[in-house]
């Protein structure tokens, strides 16, 4: 029995396939852990979402923006952007019971036994594990809740406010929490968002850091795993920090980490699309 951890899919299940044919990812016996962002842009975002929802039980799995804005989207409270590959999932006869089990999943896994955490984009310099876990129930708890759920999902776009406060009421303060396990790459050390900058980490605007590179961060002795920011090509030089998305949509490769013994994989995305 292994557990491992890939990347942000995006609809690419070939890579994902190839990834688990080469550690022989057995279901019944392994687990598999998904940074989210499992669907968008990429070619089989609805092949990828019932072959996950096949392997439920096998998986860990926390929410990304793409994966929001898909129940978003089916909710019919936004639109499908430019680029979105999104419909077929929408119109598909199954979307009930696949989109269901996506607003199941949480915003923040925490293994304690291993000390190790799982989030799309990152958590924040100001927030210890126990507080980060109570910020994404809350978020996740909307999601689940009849009444919360289109509430939440109307209100959750948008970059501000750009920092916590404890006062923040009703959406607002589901936006913040939602903007920063699913959007951060950039903040303050007192957690002040940017969330325009997508390059890589050397290109924060002045006075931020990538979220993880602050000293003050509370979450320094935890581990933690993320997605979400391709530009770091893989790259995390931060200890304890593993930075999983290596832009396979973007044409570059997907990758697979063993989480007890850190042995990665990579498969190439322009040789399996
Ligand atoms: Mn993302």
């Amino acid at each position: 029995m292994a557990t491992y951890a890939v990347g942000d899919l995006q609809g690419c299940l070939k890579p994902l396939q190839c990834l688990l044919q080469r550690v022989a990812f057995d279901p019944a016996k392994d687990q598999l852990w998904l940074v989210g962002d499992l669907v968008n842009r990429g070619p089989e975002s609805l092949a990828t979402l019932r072959f996950l929802y096949s392997i439920r039980s096998s998986l860990t799995c926390v929410l990304g923006n793409h994966d929001l804005h898909l129940l978003a989207v089916a909710n019919k409270i936004e639109r499908l952007k430019k680029g979105d590959t999104l419909r077929e999932i929408i119109d598909a006869p199954d979307a009930d019971v696949l989109l269901d089990w996506l607003r199941q999943q949480k915003l923040l896994h925490y293994d304690e036994q291993r000390n190790l955490a799982l989030v799309h984009a990152g958590i924040p310099p100001q927030w210890n594990m126990s507080k980060a876990l109570k910020r994404a129930a809350e978020v996740e708890h909307a999601l689940r809740d009849e009444a919360l759920f289109p509430l939440f999902l109307d209100g959750m776009y948008g970059n501000e406010p750009p920092k916590w406060h404890g006062d923040l009421k009703g959406v607002t303060r589901l936006r913040v929490i939602t903007n920063y396990f699913t959007r951060m790459r950039f903040c303050k050390a007192d957690g002040t968002l940017d969330l325009k900058t997508k390059e890589g980490a050397d290109s924060a605007p002045p006075g931020y850091a990538p979220w993880f590179s602050h000293k003050q961060r509370k979450t320094r002795d935890n581990g933690i795993i993320f997605g979400h920011w391709a530009a770091l090509e893989g790259k995390c030089t931060e200890p304890r920090v593993t930075a999983l998305d290596t832009g396979c949509v973007w044409g570059a490769s997907m990758t697979l980490m063993n989480i007890d013994s850190g042995e990665k994989h990579s498969c190439d995305c322009k040789e399996q699309a």
